[in-house]
């Protein structure tokens, strides 16, 4: 049997971006989950990559086409697990913060609350607190998503928290935050209402916003 999870793996850590569509494609056919595929290889990847980058074995440039890589599989699942856009059970904005470029694991939180039968709005990467207080006012949604992958931009999260609350938005929106240097403590200390340390807690959590709304 061909180990599909292993060839994806290997597929983004060596940058291999022409052929991933293929790979995935081909273990979907095949019946692999989807949720294996991201966890147990495109996921996997990226760690492996992050790690050899941490240990000065690769640098930015093939960090980078790992990324370029995982993304274009991680599209080809999408299209495969996003569901009925109709049946929408509230609206998010999601966003990476000002200063950090990292989008890979916002896409993922992102995908993961559509196929769940979000609404999602998402504004993309290095978001100031400006900008983003401006489309919480416009757009309105229930919940506001924030994805920091450096500690350096972390306390952004903490900006964007503080303005919501001196422009009287704090009480009509849920602030859930994210990205590998959060974690609980984190988020409790900024005062975000939820933490969610990957996709599927960042959709359990935004359920239970709804529900606590209702
Ligand atoms: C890919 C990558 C890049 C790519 C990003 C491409 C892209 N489009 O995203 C590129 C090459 C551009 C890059 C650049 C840099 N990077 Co980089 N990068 C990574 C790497 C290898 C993987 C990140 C990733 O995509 N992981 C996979 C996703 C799926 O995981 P995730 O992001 O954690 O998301 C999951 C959860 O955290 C959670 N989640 C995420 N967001 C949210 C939001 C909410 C609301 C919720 C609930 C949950 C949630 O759910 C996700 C799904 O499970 C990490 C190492 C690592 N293992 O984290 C380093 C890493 C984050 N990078 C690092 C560094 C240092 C940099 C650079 C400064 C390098 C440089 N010298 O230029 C620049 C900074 C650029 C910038 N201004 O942002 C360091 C950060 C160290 C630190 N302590 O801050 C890391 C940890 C590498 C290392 N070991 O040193 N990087």
């Amino acid at each position: 049997m061909i180990d599909h999870l292993n060839y994806i793996k290997e597929a983004v850590i060596r940058g291999n971006h022409t052929e991933i569509k293929a790979l995935v494609e081909k273990a979907l056919d095949a019946g692999v989950d989807p949720t294996a595929l991201i966890n147990d290889a495109l996921i996997a990847a990226m760690d492996i990559v992050g790690r050899e980058f941490g240990e000065g074995k690769i640098f930015v440039p093939e960090m980078l086409v790992s990324a370029v890589t995982m993304k274009a599989g991680l599209e080809v699942v999408k299209m495969r697990i996003v569901g009925d856009e109709n049946r929408s059970r509230g609206t998010v904005v999601m966003a990476t913060v000002k200063g950090d470029l990292h989008d890979i694991g916002k896409n993922l939180v992102a995908m993961m609350l559509e196929g769940a039968g979000f609404r999602v709005l998402d504004l993309g990467v290095d978001l100031s607190v400006e900008k983003l207080i401006d489309q919480v006012k416009s757009i309105q949604p229930e919940i506001l998503g924030l994805s920091a992958l450096l500690t350096t931009t972390m306390p952004e999260m903490q900006k964007v928290i503080q303005e919501l609350q001196t422009q009287g938005l704090r009480d009509k929106i849920k602030v859930m935050v994210g990205g590998a240097p959060v974690d609980r403590v984190f988020a409790e200390k900024i005062g975000a209402d939820g933490y969610g340390a990957n996709a599927a807690e960042a959709v359990e959590l935004a359920r239970r916003f709804v529900a606590e709304r209702a």
